[in-house]
């Protein structure tokens, strides 16, 4: 017999689901826990005697259900898709109630999560949260992106604001130090409500789309480094362990030099990251928030560039063949010394920059479409720890709505244009490098033309309109005409008049 009396049950133990479960019951909250395999549900309630809220396992989702009070929370962690609607429709028929509350927090794409709410109204209450931070983040601190019913966000609020990672109240910086039965006390949690049905889940999608973007332009940084410099990975390494003194502070770049020092455990003498096969895979998230950023007529082109490097880094057999075939400049190698390292630094700071304005004009694009209100101030904070883009210059974003919630794009924001502005010759250096050399840096050059592009006061789109309006009679305004007034001409005739469409 139990004396556990759980209010929260959780269902899916893969990765994320255990270590969310075992998070839940160290903050001193009783958790049922299921898996459509329950074998796996037996062995981590073996594995893990002792926490200080109790943990119990159920055979059965019938069993499952009847173990929580009402009302109940029910936080589902399995693969995104269909299966959650699997589990939603098992629930229902195990007996939940109309006011019980199942929170999806995998990744769902966020129209999902709105088709979710309206199917399941009435049967239950169906909310999104985005989870991030990976494993370890599930275990000791995530950032989490709810959104959904407020009503429902009362119930869920103590549990996720209990168990988000923590940043310092003054810096911004996370606070370390949790371990297993002795979570994180004080600080400021990485969670907040962020708007009704799909607004968890968008928002999460966008962090994802800005992660790759970030990993993409790490990743250039380092091919450029050692390209053009001739370095080895412990060289690398530590050059990007001081880059993490500087604004680029961030999990991603602390993990890359711990990724570059690391050896092949099958041979001591290389570098894991020299064996690693170049082909990078992915799970579909950054690809949703480009074909988004394309369906909103919203240029996030660094986004989508990242997810086609990945692409094109796929496609290695036809790169191999075509190595040999292709040909490019022969790479100038520069010798190794502060100003280049410093270049390609101010590169990546200048590109993540653009890259970060992207995500935040996506957002505020689709607030737009879905009639959310969205705190961008406050989704800044809440990836200020826990997730994979935790960085100290999201203090700087933050900051930057704080003082201007209508800010229209952060590179407007004084301080980030002041960044732009310290680095963008180095910026360009590094782009004119990487182009002489032949060495792809698609996210750095996409980033540079979004920066360039977004500060044109006259774009070349006059002469797109010219000819849209010479093949398909597709009119043009003009700029001595009031806007919304159309124009065509009888092409290509000369004299022709001009016809008000
Ligand atoms: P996976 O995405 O690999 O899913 C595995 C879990 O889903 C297992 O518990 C599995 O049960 C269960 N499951 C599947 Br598959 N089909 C099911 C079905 N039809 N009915 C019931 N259960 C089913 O796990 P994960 O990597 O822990 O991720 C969970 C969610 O969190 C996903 O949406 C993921 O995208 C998201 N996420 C993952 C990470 C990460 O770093 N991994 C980070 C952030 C968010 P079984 O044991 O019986 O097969």
């Amino acid at each position: 017999m139990t004396s556990a009396n759980p209010r929260v049950g959780l269902i899916g133990l893969a990765v994320m689901g255990k270590n969310l479960a075992l998070n839940i019951a160290d903050h001193g909250f009783d958790i049922a826990v299921f898996n459509r395999t329950t074998s796996v549900m037996d062995e981590f309630i073996k594995e893990n005697p002792g926490t200080p809220g109790q943990l119990v396992g159920c055979q059965s989702l019938k069993e499952f259900v009847a173990a929580i009070a009402r009302p109940r929370v029910i936080i589902v962690l399995v693969k995104a898709g269909p299966a959650v609607d699997s589990i939603v429709q098992q629930l229902i028929e195990a007996g939940l109630d109309a006011d019980d509350i199942v929170v999806d927090a995998g990744n769902s794409l966020w129209t999902d999560t709105i088709r979710r709410e309206k199917d399941y109204a009435g049967k239950l209450k169906f909310f999104g949260s985005g989870v991030s931070g990976g494993e370890l983040g599930a275990r000791f601190g995530p950032s989490l992106m709810p959104g959904g019913d407020p009503k429902s966000w009362k119930h869920l609020e103590p549990i996720w604001t209990a168990i988000a990672a923590k940043v310092d109240a003054r810096t911004g910086q996370p606070i370390p130090g949790a371990e297993p039965g002795k979570p994180v006390q004080g600080g400021v949690p990485c969670t907040a409500y962020l708007g009704p049905n799909g607004a968890g889940h968008y928002v999460k999608m966008v962090h994802n789309g800005i992660e790759y973007v970030d990993m993409q332009l790490i990743s250039e940084a380092y091919f450029l480094l050692r390209s053009l410099l001739g370095l080895k990975p412990d060289e690398l390494a530590e050059i990007f362990s001081d880059w993490n003194q500087t604004e680029l502070d961030s999990y991603l770049i602390e993990i890359t030099a711990d990724v570059l020092r690391q050896k092949d455990p099958r041979n001591k003498k290389k570098f894991l990251v020299d064996v690693i096969l170049d082909a990078a895979g992915q799970k579909g998230t950054g690809k949703w928030t480009a074909s988004n950023a394309l369906d909103m007529g919203i240029p996030a082109n660094s986004i989508a560039e990242a997810v086609f490097a990945r692409c094109m880094s796929a496609i290695k057999g036809e790169r191999l063949i075509a190595s040999k075939k292709l040909r490019g400049p022969v790479i100038k190698k520069l010798r190794a010394g502060k100003a280049v390292v410093e270049a390609i630094r101010q590169a990546l700071y200048c590109s993540k920059i653009c890259a970060y304005a992207q995500g935040f004009q996506l957002m505020r694009e689709a607030q737009k479409e879905y009639n959310w209100k969205l705190d961008f101030g406050s989704i800044a904070s809440i990836w200020r720890g826990g997730c994979i883009i935790r960085a100290k210059f999201l203090q700087k974003i933050t900051d930057a709505y704080q003082t201007n919630p209508q800010l229209v794009n952060l590179l407007m924001d004084p301080y980030f244009r002041r960044q732009i502005q310290n680095g963008q010759d180095d910026w360009r250096k590094v782009v004119t490098l990487a182009a002489n050399n032949g060495i792809p840096a698609p996210a750095f050059m996409s980033a540079l033309a979004y920066y360039d592009a977004y500060r044109c006061a006259v774009l070349p789109a006059n002469l797109i309109q010219a000819q849209r309006d010479y093949f398909g009679a597709h009119t043009y305004e003009r700029v001595d005409s009031p806007s919304g007034q159309f124009f065509h001409v009888d092409w290509p005739a000369e004299n022709r008049p001009e016809i008000k469409a």
